[in-house]
């Protein structure tokens, strides 16, 4: 059975783990965080000293995922998006969060500082939306708003009945 390739995308804590986890576990899709492959797999490539933070591998990120998304059946989480190899996703969602909302999520993450302002920001100038609109084709580029339980909640249902509906169209 053939199964869509879903990406999930947006700034810093506006929720992608927590809807890419419960995707998976009501349509049985497989959930990857990025961030947390490259963690394992130390999939990096240098310091980013202004950021302190590892620089990602992009090329071995790719290589390490490649089997699984020809597969199909994959939920990709990333704060970015324009390096993926465009086949690969049939849907990409990026999730928006109101700023007040968006600063508490990552204070209490503790980010502060520049770290803290620069998510921020990231938001305000929707930059990962940007990303992606100009990653990949526009009619499937989504934005979910993502502050409330409530909205959790209807994406979840929404993502759901557009894997089933591709499901079927699909096979
Ligand atoms: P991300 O994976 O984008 O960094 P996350 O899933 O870890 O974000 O969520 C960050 C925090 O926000 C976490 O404490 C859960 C909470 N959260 C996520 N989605 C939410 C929503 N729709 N409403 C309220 N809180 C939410």
């Amino acid at each position: 059975m053939r199964r869509p390739n879903i990406l999930l995308t947006g700034t810093p804590g506006v929720g992608k783990s927590t809807l890419g986890k419960e995707l998976a576990s009501r349509t049985g899709l497989t959930y990857i965080s990025v961030g947390d492959l490259a963690k394992e797999e130390e999939l990096y490539d240098g310091f980013d000293e202004e950021y302190e933070c590892p620089i990602l591998d992009e090329d071995r990120v790719i290589d390490e995922l490649e089997d699984k998304m020809s597969e199909g059946g994959v939920i990709v989480d990333y704060h970015g998006c324009d390096f993926f190899p465009e086949h690969w996703f049939h849907i990409v969602f990026v999730l928006r969060t109101d700023n007040s909302f968006l600063y508490d999520r990552l204070e209490s993450r503790g980010y502060k500082g520049k770290k803290l302002q620069d998510n921020i920001q990231c938001e305000i100038f929707q930059t990962l939306y940007e990303e992606a609109m100009l990653s990949y084709s526009k009619e499937i580029v989504h934005q979910l708003p993502s502050n409330t339980p409530e909205d959790l909640e209807r994406n979840v249902d929404q993502i759901v009945q557009w894997i089933e509906q591709w499901s079927k169209d699909n096979n």
